[in-house]
Parts: C-alpha cells; structure tokens; sequence
C-alpha cells in the first residue's frame, strides 16, 4: 500500500555518533551495528480507529532511529506493516454497521496525514496484511509441512505453531512462563483453547468461519492469517533474515515479538532474527494505558483539529524518554508549546553560543539510547543563552541548531526549508 511523503533531511557537518539502543532480548543498551544498509521493521497499526497520541510516540521513536542511521551515512531500509485484517476491525466494523474495508481505509489514510503532520519520515515499504495473504499462507504451508506447525483437529481448519519447535523460545521477552500464560490471554493469545499441543501455541492460520472474510489459502483451505506470522513474514520478504531493529511498543514485547522472532527463525534457520528488539513505552492517559479498548484516547487528528501545532506535540512527546510508560497531561502539551515557541525565538537570534558543539551534543545524547529528555535540555540550555545574548560572534550558530532540530529532532523551528 501507498507509504506516505517524507521531507528533505538537511545533512549535517562534523562527526556522527553510532547509536546504541536498549534491546529487550540482551537486557541492556548496545550498539547497532547496521551495514552501509540498516534494516528495521516496526510493527504499525491495527486500523479501526484514529491515531492517538501512544501510536504516534512509538512512531516517533523509530523516525529518531532512522534519523541518527541516516546521519551515520546509513541507507535506512524501513518497513512498517498495517494490520488491515484483524478481530478488532471486524468487531469494530460490525458495531458500526461499517463495511472493514472502508474503515481500514479510512484510519489508515488519517494516520498516513497524522504522520506526515508530524514530519515522521515514512518507512521504505508501507506493507498491509491484505496484500501479503498469499505469502503469508505460503509461508504457514512451509511451517506446517516442515513439523512446526499443526491442525487442530475440531473441524475449524486453525492452524498453530508448536512452540516447542522453537527452541529459543523465551529470550525475547524473558519472562517466565506464568508471565507468558497471563500475557498470552490479555494480547490476543488463547492458552485456553482444547486441543493446542501448548498453551502458548500461537495461531498461524484461522480456517474461514461465517460472516467473516477469508482468502484462499490453498491447502490450508480458506481462511485467514494469525498476527504474529503475518509480521514475521512481511520483514523476512522485504528485509531478509537478520534484522537491525524490530521495533514496536512494549505491548508487544510478549507474545508477539516471541512469536513472530520464533517464526522467524524457524523459518530463515538463522537466529536472532532481530539483532535489536526494540520497545517503547506506552502512553497513558488518567492513569492508565491509552488504548482502543479503554477508550481514553486522545487523538493526534484532534489536536490538529483545535490548532495545536504538530510540532508542539512532538516536542511534548520526546520530552520524556522513549522507553518510559508515562502519561500525557495537558500540562506536558502546555511545556511542548511554551518550549516550541523559544526554540523558533531563539533560532530567530542573529548569533548564539556554538551551534557546533550544540551539534556534538544532540548526537551524543541521542546516541546514547535515544535520551531526547537530555538532548532537548540542550537546545533549552542553548535557546536560553541566545536569547540573553551570549555568544554574539557565531552568527552562524541559529542556522546551524534549527538545522539540528530539523534534521536529528524532526523539529522545524526556523524558515530553513520545511521540506
Ligand atoms: N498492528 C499491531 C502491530 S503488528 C498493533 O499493535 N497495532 S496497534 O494499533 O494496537 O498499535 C500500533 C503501534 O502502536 C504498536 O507498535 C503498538 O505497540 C503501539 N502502541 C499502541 N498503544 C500504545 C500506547 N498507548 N503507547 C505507546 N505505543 C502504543
Ligand atoms: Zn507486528
């Protein structure tokens, strides 16, 4: 399906940083590693509703990652899917008295806007479920025929993935298997269900049931895909075996980076399959978890809707670090605006303090596991000082850190090109 339209990333001078990202397997920050070629696949969105401020904050993550790979010279190859065939949109779609076509299209087509509103940079490959059905089954048949892979025996032509085929099963997410039990019920699993050869058994393939829409699926029969495989399968097409990043929210850590990583591996023979997994926090609103279920969504179109500048939120959205679950208040959008408003003074300054070593600065911090909180301190730090005048003689300087904000931020603050 159609990506959605970047912008011009202005290059920068002097030296990048490589950047080091907390990875959920190993427990720890590491460098990545990426070949002149990085590769990173995140996991986009179920659309059956608008994009709220939780999709757009892990988005964001991942646009910082291919922005600072981008400043190392790399070529970003970036595929993000959109699971465009799911329980929740044919629930949704049937509450709604909608067809689950139309309503995918819809959501997916505010998001495509949401995102471009936001100046994240689009991925290489903007992949549907839909689209990726016949690979998908090919690759569920490959499973099934090669031992991984069984029929349940109750007449529903489901097919699961044996766990027990995966032999790394578990170092993803290392959880416990009691964890594994309570996740696998809350996200989409069903440890309950008679006839699974584990409990923790995912879904590759959901044999056709009335009222609902399935595909050919040659000798699987009719029917359509499970969430974990269609993930697993999209990257491998469009990526190959061994990825730099797999990147999504910390919902997903469990089950469905396991389970994707597992099918994964099973399939390409070669492990990890992700040399970075990669999650984000999740943002809450009123204390809990911001999500469809709930209802306690706060709407990127809404904001833009009462005038509240994209760039406004993405600063109240980076304020915070990626990987902390934190909630959104109206006082973090007030700080956004109010901090959005002196970034583009001061870049408006005729000189500042060394827009070089505020450079240098924003690279180390981001380096470091993406610490937008310390790097964003900088610019804060920097706009002060320009603005009280400090540094008259670099009247290069404002230039030089709007330059920055644009390119390693995502924040245009000055009339250097927004596109
Ligand atoms: N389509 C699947 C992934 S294959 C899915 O999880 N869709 S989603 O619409 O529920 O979420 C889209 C992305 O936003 C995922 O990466 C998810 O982890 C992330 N996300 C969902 N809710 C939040 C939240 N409250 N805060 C931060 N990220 C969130
Ligand atoms: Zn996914």
């Amino acid at each position: 399906m159609d990506s959605w339209t970047g912008h011009e990333v202005p290059r920068l001078p002097g030296t990048s940083q490589p950047l080091a990202l907390f990875d959920s397997a190993r427990q720890m920050v590491a460098a990545t590693r990426p070949a002149d070629r990085a590769t990173m696949y995140v996991c986009g969105i179920t659309p059956y509703d608008a994009t709220h401020l939780g999709h757009a904050a892990t988005m964001l993550t991942f646009d910082l990652v291919q922005r600072m790979w981008r400043d190392a010279g790399h070529q970003v190859d970036y595929v993000q899917n959109v699971t465009d065939i799911d329980d929740p949109l044919l629930e949704r779609a049937a509450r709604d008295g909608e067809d689950w076509v139309v309503l995918a299209m819809r959501e997916t087509a505010l998001f495509r806007e949401d995102m471009e509103a936001l100046r994240i940079l689009p991925p290489t490959r903007y992949v549907g479920a839909v689209e990726s059905i016949p690979a998908i089954a090919d690759q569920v048949r490959v499973l099934l025929d090669g031992g991984a892979g069984y029929r349940l025996d109750d007449g529903t032509g489901d097919v699961y993935f044996d766990v027990a085929a995966a032999p790394r099963f578990g170092y993803e997410s290392n959880l416990s298997r009691e964890q594994m039990l309570v996740f696998s019920a809350e996200r989409g699993g069903d440890p309950q269900r008679p006839g699974k050869r584990d409990p923790l058994d995912p879904l590759l393939w959901r044999g056709a049931r009335d009222g609902e829409p399935a595909w050919n699926g040659g000798p699987l029969g009719p029917g359509r895909p499970g969430w974990h495989i269609e993930c697993a399968v999209i990257a491998l097409r469009l990526l190959g075996s061994r990825i730099d990043v797999q990147g999504g929210g910390n919902d997903l850590i469990f089950p469905h980076h396991e389970c994707s990583a597992a099918h994964a591996e099973r399939l390409s023979g070669q492990a990890p399959f992700a040399a970075h997994y990669v999650h984000a926090g999740m943002i809450g609103l009123n204390g809990e978890k911001m999500s469809k279920s709930r209802g306690n969504l706060v709407f990127v179109s809404r904001l833009r809707a009462d005038r509240v500048d994209p760039m406004a939120l993405r600063l109240a959205l980076i304020a915070g670090h990626y990987r902390a679950d934190r909630q959104w208040t109206d006082e973090v959008l007030k700080t956004g605006q109010q901090r959005w408003q002196r970034w583009r003074e001061a870049a408006g300054c005729a000189a500042g303090p060394s827009g070089a070593d505020l450079l240098a600065g924003v690279r180390g911090r981001l380096a470091d596991d993406l610490d937008t909180p310390g790097a964003v301190a900088l610019v804060d730090e920097w706009a002060d000082r320009a603005l009280a005048g400090e540094g008259s003689t670099d009247r290069d300087a404002p230039r030089l850190v709007a330059a920055t904000c644009d390119a390693l931020l995502g924040v245009r603050v000055g009339d250097q090109p927004a596109r």
